[in-house]
């Protein structure tokens, strides 16, 4: 064997998995696709990228010294400032020379005599490792939609999620960008901002609001300090993993000039506050979604000068939270500049790429750059591409062909020893609080196997079965967070629609962990090898 266990991509989740399992006593080597470490936050490096979670509450909380001497400049920090954090926890905790860089794994194939997996990278490198630890995310494989000539185009073409190391210069360019979920509303205002001119393909209008940033002031920066352990408190125990706190009231209970005026303090908070802090009705009852609907309406046509593109960027058949939120800066503003366009494809959709620009049925207009901010194979996109063989040879993207079956996010039955923390069925919230939920619990489980001698550890399917129960059907309850979203699969032509996050959030988690522990890991099949 070569080592204890073998991780799969050097994300906020890899490492921390890196960093737990040789905390535990584990041999560990981690392989990553990239040059360098961050995961999605290496390969989203476009403009405008920056989380949308408090900094301090998505960074790493198991060192209160990492805490303290890592000080983030901005509340919402941006893609260059968490690459250089990743980079510094890695080397802060000495765990640079398990990670092997520009190794992408192509097959994984579990030997069911040994109990334990062998791996294969594109480099021809093979390793045996007795655990096989999948920390590739969900948001790590880019779409492209099927658009014909889209391989004719003569000019530069990006994706949001594969942005190149060296800077693309848009200054004097013609540049069109394709998607408007969370990637294109970052992006726009800072190529709005440089190119000679932008026009933006918009299918679907989504429900933006600012992310309200600002620099964390040194007052801030003490108070975070002083307050480590309460934070913690909130972010360790909040259902979705933040801080902001819930409401008391719902949305009637309020008279209108109250309700205008908290919507006003809603619009004016920070990040998913709007979400999580928001009325105690908005997700569940129409008429209350409606009454911030129609508060965000008039904030678009108060800010957008023009009325038909005001009205464009104003969505009709959305109710706030059926699609994951963006949060923008200088977003609607961006249209009031004279360079910048917005083309509905709803009335005039793309016909195909020429050679030297995009034709929609209204007409060709020439382009330099398109960059294509279409999204993701979210969720089981990597994990199905990488060449999985669970027991008896089975194709992992077969055992998923109806759409993932997993125990807690992290098992899936006829896998033994393979886990998969940050993947499907992980998150729907704030991704690391979760993730590290489950990095944790993974690593507790695999101390408790060795420590009771067991070679192999497998989730019995029935366990399975009841967990994918729970998130496939509280997903279609109300308020059925991210319906219209990619988080059911939609968005890839062919993908079973099936829920792709945990539907029973934070709470149900915890509840699942404490009945493993208590039932001394009934819910898995533990053996030795021969
Ligand atoms: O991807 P998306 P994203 N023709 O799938 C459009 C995270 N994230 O990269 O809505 C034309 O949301 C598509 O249109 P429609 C976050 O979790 C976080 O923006 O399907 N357009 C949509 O507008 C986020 O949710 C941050 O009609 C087409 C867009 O492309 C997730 O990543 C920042 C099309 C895709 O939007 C994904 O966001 C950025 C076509 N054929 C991202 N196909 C943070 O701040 C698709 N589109 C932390």
């Amino acid at each position: 064997m070569d080592v204890d266990v073998l991780v799969v991509g050097a994300g906020i989740t890899g490492i921390y998995q890196l960093y737990r399992a040789r905390e535990a006593g584990f041999s560990v080597q981690l392989l990553e696709a990239g040059d360098g470490v961050g995961g999605t936050w290496f390969w989203n490096r476009y403009p405008g990228a920056r989380f949308d979670s408090e900094s301090y509450t998505y960074g790493y909380l198991f060192s209160r010294e990492l805490f303290d001497e890592w000080e983030w400049k901005e509340h919402f920090a941006e893609q260059p400032e968490i690459e250089r954090y990743l980079n510094h926890v890695v080397d802060r905790f000495d765990l640079r020379r398990q990670i092997r860089c520009g190794t992408r794994v192509t097959s994984a194939t579990y030997d069911e005599s040994a109990g334990s997996w062998t791996v294969v990278a594109d480099d021809g490198s093979e390793y045996r490792a007795r655990f096989l630890v999948a920390a590739t995310g969900i948001l790590s494989v880019p779409f492209f939609p099927d658009i014909p000539g889209r391989a004719d185009f003569g000019g530069e073409q990006h994706h949001t999620g594969r942005w190149p190391a060296t800077p693309v210069d848009f200054a004097g360019k013609r540049v069109a960008v394709i998607g408007t979920g969370s990637s294109g509303v970052q992006l726009i205002p800072i190529v709005a901002a440089e190119a000679a001119s932008l026009t933006v393909y918009q299918r679907t209008p989504h429900w933006c609001t600012p992310l309200n940033n600002a620099p964390i002031t040194p007052e801030e920066q003490a108070e975070l300090r002083a307050d480590f352990d309460g934070m913690c408190e909130v972010l360790n125990t909040s259902a979705a993993g933040f801080l902001h706190l819930p409401h008391d009231r719902a949305t009637f209970d309020d008279a209108a000039d109250e309700r205008q005026a908290f919507f006003e303090t809603m619009w004016q908070s920070k990040g998913f506050s709007k979400l999580t802090s928001n009325y105690t009705d908005l997700l569940f009852k129409p008429a209350a979604n409606a009454e911030w609907c129609a508060f965000i309406a008039e904030k678009i046509r108060g800010i957008v000068d023009d009325p038909d593109t005001a009205d464009k960027l104003i969505p009709k058949d959305q109710r706030y939270g059926e699609h994951r939120p963006p949060f923008v800066t200088g977003y609607f503003e961006a249209y009031n500049r004279p360079n910048v366009s917005l083309v509905d494809l709803r009335q005039t959709p793309i016909v195909r790429m020429t050679t030297t620009g995009i034709e929609t049925t209204d007409g060709e207009q020439p382009f330099d750059i398109v960059v294509w901010a279409t999204g993701f194979d979210f969720g089981t996109g990597a994990l199905t591409r990488m060449g999985i063989r669970g027991q008896g040879g089975i194709a992992l993207e077969e055992h998923w062909a109806e759409g993932p079956t997993t125990f807690l996010g992290i098992q899936t039955a006829g896998f033994p020893n393979f886990f998969f923390p940050g993947g499907p069925h992980a998150a729907a919230g704030n991704n690391p609080r979760y993730n590290g939920d489950q990095v944790d619990f993974v690593t507790d489980t695999l101390v408790y196997v060795r420590d009771h001698g067991y070679d192999t550890i497998e989730v019995d399917p029935a366990a399975e079965e009841r967990w994918t129960d729970m998130v496939d059907r509280w997903a279609e309850q109300p308020p059925s967070f991210g319906k219209s979203s990619y988080y059911f699969g939609t968005n890839i032509p062919g993908k079973p629609r099936r829920y792709l996050l945990n539907s029973g959030g934070r709470p149900k988690l915890f509840k699942e962990i404490a009945r493993v522990r208590d039932t001394d890991y009934k819910a898995f099949r533990l053996s030795r090898s021969e």
